[in-house]
C-alpha cells in the first residue's frame, strides 16, 4: 500500500504534500471557510494534546512503582467539579461559541448578502442535479429562464473570472449536493426546493464540481467540470453557445425546458 503510494506519486510528478492539501483556493471568500476550518482543527489539536499530557502524565506518576498505596476518588470533591468544568466550559467557549459566532458573521456578512444586479455584474445559473449527473443553464440573451435561446450544458459549466455568479439549484430525484472545492462551497440540492448559493471566482482554468451526498449506486460518477474562462473568452464562447441554442433547443419537448423563472 504504501509503495503504491510512492509509485503513484513519482509517477505523477507530484509530491507527498500536493497530494494531501487542500485544492487551490480561487475564490473571493473561500478564506472564510478555511479559517473556521484551521481554527477548529487548532484547538482540537491544542485540548488533543492537553488530554494527551493528562491521560500519560496521570499514568506515570500514579504507576504502582511510585505510588504503591492506591488511591480511591469518586472525582466529586469541590476541586475535582471545578476542574471539570472550567475544561468543559474552556472547549464550549474557545470551540464552540466561537466557531458558531465565526460562521454566523461569515453568514451574514457575506453568504446571505446576495449581489445586487442593478448595481454590479451578476451571471445567473440554474443547476439541476439528477442520479447521476449535473445539468446547468443560462438564460441567453433574452435573461429570462426557460426560453429557447437559454443555455444548457450537462456535465460542464462555463463562466466568466471576477464575475459574481448566483447559483439555484434543484434535483430531480433524491437529495444531492452542490460541491465546488476550489471555492469551498457546498450546498444541498434537493427535489421540490431551491437552494441559493453565490460565489466569485478569481482564477481561469478547469476545476471540479462534485457531488457531496451519498445519492446512490453511482455517487461517485456524480462529477462535472467547472470552467473559469477570461470575460472575452466568456463572451465568444457564449455567442457560439447561442447560436447552437437557437438550433437545436426545442421548445415543443416539454422536458428540455426543466429550467423555472428565477426566484427572487
Ligand atoms: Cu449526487
Amino acid at each position: 500500500m504504501e509503495l503504491d503510494l510512492k509509485n503513484e506519486m513519482l509517477s505523477s510528478g507530484i509530491s507527498f504534500w500536493e497530494m494531501i492539501r487542500p485544492p487551490e483556493d480561487i475564490s473571493t471568500n473561500g478564506h472564510l471557510i478555511e479559517n473556521v476550518f484551521n481554527y477548529t482543527t487548532a484547538l482540537n489539536i491544542f485540548y488533543f494534546i492537553l488530554v494527551c499530557a493528562g491521560l500519560f502524565g496521570f499514568s506515570y506518576f500514579y504507576h504502582h512503582r511510585r505510588h504503591p498505596r492506591p488511591y480511591y476518588t469518586y472525582g466529586n470533591k469541590k476541586i475535582h467539579l471545578m476542574v471539570t468544568a472550567g475544561i468543559g466550559l474552556a472547549v464550549f467557549f474557545t470551540i464552540d461559541l466561537n466557531i458558531t459566532r465565526m460562521s454566523n458573521n461569515d453568514m451574514v456578512n457575506t453568504f446571505w448578502k446576495w449581489p445586487d444586479e442593478t448595481k454590479e455584474e451578476v451571471l445567473k445559473v440554474e443547476v439541476l442535479a439528477q442520479q447521476w449527473m449535473w445539468h446547468f443553464r443560462q438564460a441567453g440573451v433574452d435573461g429570462e429562464f426557460n426560453s429557447q435561446d437559454d443555455i444548457v450544458t450537462a456535465h460542464e459549466l462555463v463562466v466568466p473570472v471576477d464575475t459574481k455568479l448566483m447559483f439555484q439549484i434543484v434535483s430531480k430525484d433524491v437529495i444531492h449536493s452542490f460541491y465546488v472545492p476550489n471555492a469551498r462551497i457546498k450546498v444541498d440540492a434537493m427535489p421540490g426546493r431551491v437552494s441559493r448559493i453565490w460565489m466569485e471566482l478569481t482564477k481561469e482554468g478547469t476545476y471540479d464540481i462534485a457531488c457531496a451526498e451519498m445519492c446512490g449506486t453511482h455517487h461517485y460518477l456524480m462529477q462535472a467540470k467547472l470552467i473559469v474562462k477570461s470575460k472575452e473568452d466568456y463572451e465568444s464562447w457564449k455567442k457560439e453557445a447561442h447560436k447552437l441554442a437557437m438550433q437545436t433547443n426545442d421548445e415543443s419537448y416539454p422536458e428540455s425546458l426543466w429550467g423555472w423563472k428565477w426566484e427572487n
